[in-house]
């Protein structure tokens, strides 16, 4: 097949989903166009069966905002001319599903488009009163609509009035590269002495994520036992974090690492993953520590509920509830054989529910299907 994918370049969840999905199905055989205003981070060097298309926007200055949707909906339609594309897919509905389905009315319906929904692209941007019609237009206009868990598939169904079913198709991952390393280089550059335990949260730094009671909680393991916080990501809670890692007087054991390419070699390190999110519609990151063999600390909330077991691959908690995750996180980190048991599980867990070769699949069957 032909395949156009639009998606966002930059750090976050549904840009790496649409680029992994794009990498896996060049390998299958198939040929596929990314289209967007960067080349997303993770595509990295040459692969065979991929393009990449970069979006232009004109700057002119009569425009208070550049009109990217207009110069995107352009570029799409040029490459699915050019290149005979069959199938459009658009990641996170914000713009991507109203520039893929302006295009889809300039070629005149004559290739099928997808919409996938990511998370905030429908609990928070779809609740946007200047945004919501046009999100359920673009939805509507699209062929088929997925969601990357049952939780997000629900909720955009009570929120939007969608005219056709939303297929579930989970977040995955290539459990053949995410394998936990033993890199004793980098834990003695990290200074991780015998003993000690490595807590890890990835993220946008955004206030869905909870910085707050990511250090609380990692405040009140530090008081009881040896540890260290790595924090990758960045975004606009920073501030905050070194604010409050200042005050409670542990600068020396949190570690903020910034954006990372590669994860795995820093999840290599860790005994345990944080996510208390507010809002997750699914977790990659944590179905990334998960693989790396990291139990899950996280709230109950969204796509959490299905993607960690409790009790089994790690522990929930409602939502805010810092003195239970800090509870159960000690419970892990005080017992190496619970803490190793709960790593092999949530490791096992991904390989049988999550893993790349299935999903994958199933994304390629549901293009078949339309076409
Ligand atoms: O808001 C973010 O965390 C970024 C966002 C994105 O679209 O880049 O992530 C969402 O999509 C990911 C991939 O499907 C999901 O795994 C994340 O759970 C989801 N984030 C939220 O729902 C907050």
């Amino acid at each position: 097949m032909k395949i156009g994918i639009c998606c966002y370049p930059s750090y976050g969840g549904s840009g790496v989903v649409a680029t992994e999905l794009g990498i896996h199905l060049a390998k299958l055989g198939h040929e596929v166009h990314f289209i967007s205003y960067d080349k997303p981070f993770r595509l990295g060097g040459y692969h065979n069966n991929i393009y990449f298309h970069d979006v232009d926007v004109s700057s002119y200055p009569v425009f208070k905002h550049p009109p990217y949707i207009m110069s995107l909906a352009n570029k799409i339609y040029e490459v699915c001319k050019y290149y005979d594309i069959e199938v459009l897919h658009a990641h996170y509905a914000v713009p991507h599903s109203t520039a893929v389905q302006l295009a889809s009315q300039m070629l005149g319906g004559k290739v099928k488009t997808v919409t996938t929904f990511h998370g905030t692209d429908v609990t928070i941007m779809a609740e946007d009163p200047t945004l919501k019609d046009i999100t359920e237009f673009s939805a509507n206009s699209c062929d088929a609509i997925t969601a990357v868990s049952e939780d997000l598939r629900e909720y955009a169904n009570s929120i939007l009035n969608l005219n056709k079913p939303i297929n579930r198709i989970y977040n995955f991952i290539d459990v053949k590269e995410y394998v936990r390393k033993d890199d004793k280089k980098l834990r003695e550059f990290f200074n991780i002495k015998d003993g000690e335990k490595v807590i890890v949260h990835t993220s946008n730094f955004r206030p869905v994520k909870r910085i707050k009671d990511i250090i609380n909680i990692f405040h009140g393991i530090s008081k009881e036992i040896d540890a260290k916080l790595l924090l990758i990501g960045d975004g606009p809670d920073q501030k905050m974090a070194h604010k409050m890692v200042t005050d409670y007087g542990i600068k020396d054991k949190v570690i903020f690492l910034g954006k990372q390419n590669s994860v795995i070699d820093i999840l290599s390190l860790g005994d345990l993953f944080l996510l208390p999110s507010e809002k997750e519609s699914f977790g990659l990151a944590a179905l990334e520590a998960m693989a790396c063999e990291l139990p899950v600390i996280a709230s109950r909330v969204g796509g959490l509920k299905e993607l960690v077991e409790d009790g089994v691959t790690g522990f929930l908690s409602d939502l805010g509830d810092v003195d239970k995750m800090t509870f159960d996180a000690l419970h892990l980190l005080k017992c190496d054989e619970k803490l190793k048991t709960f790593g092999k599980n949530a490791r096992e867990r991904a390989m049988k529910n999550f893993n790349s070769d299935v999903i994958v699949r199933q994304y390629e069957e549901f293009y078949r299907s339309l076409l």
